[in-house]
């Protein structure tokens, strides 16, 4: 056997494979890039190399996924807008936080008037990702918390975090309705007798029954969720919070999202409004 002509070499080099996966990263957001390392694997014959067996072996790249560019358009209120607000803030991402001028006086419908017909539901917020535009408040959110690991681990969590969610829109919508858009006075007094005596009770009261069950410290996956973030909202927002102290699980868990650094600093650092 002529050693020199049938050696076989193993030579190894370096691709970086961030440029071809770019594309699908942008696409899919899978998180870790990778350095594929190649050692190909050649003989050589009659002088020629002859390709013989190539492995390959990949280690997580040091660099960072790119984020999304996110802008989140609302009005200069917390709202219906807050949640997705305090998901970021707890996820810790960077965002546009567009706030337009509440169509509570006339400048304000004039420049919502120019802005509506370019939203997909006609309302606000809307949520751009890389420039598409998604609408409807708890889409948002529900995407933002899928994005950044606070929907759940698996679908029944998932589902777990969503009926927690569902019921706190449920609520928040009769919340709105008795204390912000009824304009008959007698029904407004109404409704927000209801809303202080029956509705709020007895949603809490469902609340801590879920938490007794759940082992009392999350509402899903034992672990926080969007569900528990929006829980810590809906009691913040409040017309009457003392509600909430009836409820001594879900209180502990409000306070103890509201102790989380993260929602902590944004709390203390938001803009002011009325809602
Ligand atoms: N279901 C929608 C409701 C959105 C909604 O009613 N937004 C209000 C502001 S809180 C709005 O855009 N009002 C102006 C309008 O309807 O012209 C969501 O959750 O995003």
């Amino acid at each position: 056997m002529n050693d020199k002509k049938n050696s076989a070499t193993i030579s190894t080099f370096k691709i970086t494979l961030e440029s071809r996966f770019a594309r699908l990263i942008t696409l899919h957001r899978a998180p870790p890039l990778y350095h594929t390392t190649y050692k190909l694997i050649t003989t050589v014959s009659a002088g020629k190399p002859r390709f013989h067996q190539a492995v390959f072996s990949q280690q997580p790249s040091r660099l960072k996924p790119t984020m999304p560019a996110y802008t989140l358009t609302y009005f200069d209120l917390r709202a219906r807008a807050e949640p997705a607000r305090l998901i970021l803030a707890q996820a810790g991402v960077e965002y546009e936080d567009k706030r337009l001028p509440p169509p509570f006086d006339e400048e304000g419908q004039k420049h919502w008037a120019s802005v509506k017909p370019s939203t997909p539901f006609g309302t606000l917020p809307i949520l751009a990702v890389d420039g598409v535009v998604v609408g409807q408040s708890m889409t948002v959110a529900r995407l933002l918390a899928r994005e950044h690991g606070l929907s759940g681990k698996t679908n029944l969590e998932a589902a777990q975090a969503d009926e927690i969610v569902d019921g706190i829109t449920d609520a928040t919508e009769k919340q709105y309705t008795a204390f912000l858009f009824e304009k008959d006075e007698a029904k407004k007094a109404e409704l927000q007798k209801k809303f202080n005596e029956d509705v709020a009770p007895t949603f809490f009261k469902n609340m801590e029954a879920r938490l007794e069950k759940t082992g009392g410290e999350f509402f899903a996956g034992n672990a926080l969720s969007w569900a528990d973030i929006l829980m810590f909202h809906f009691a913040s927002e409040l017309p009457d919070k003392t509600v909430v102290d009836k409820a001594p699980k879900v209180a502990a868990l409000v306070a103890k999202v509201g102790a989380l650094p993260n929602i902590k600093k944004w709390v203390e650092s938001r803009p002011q409004s009325a809602v």
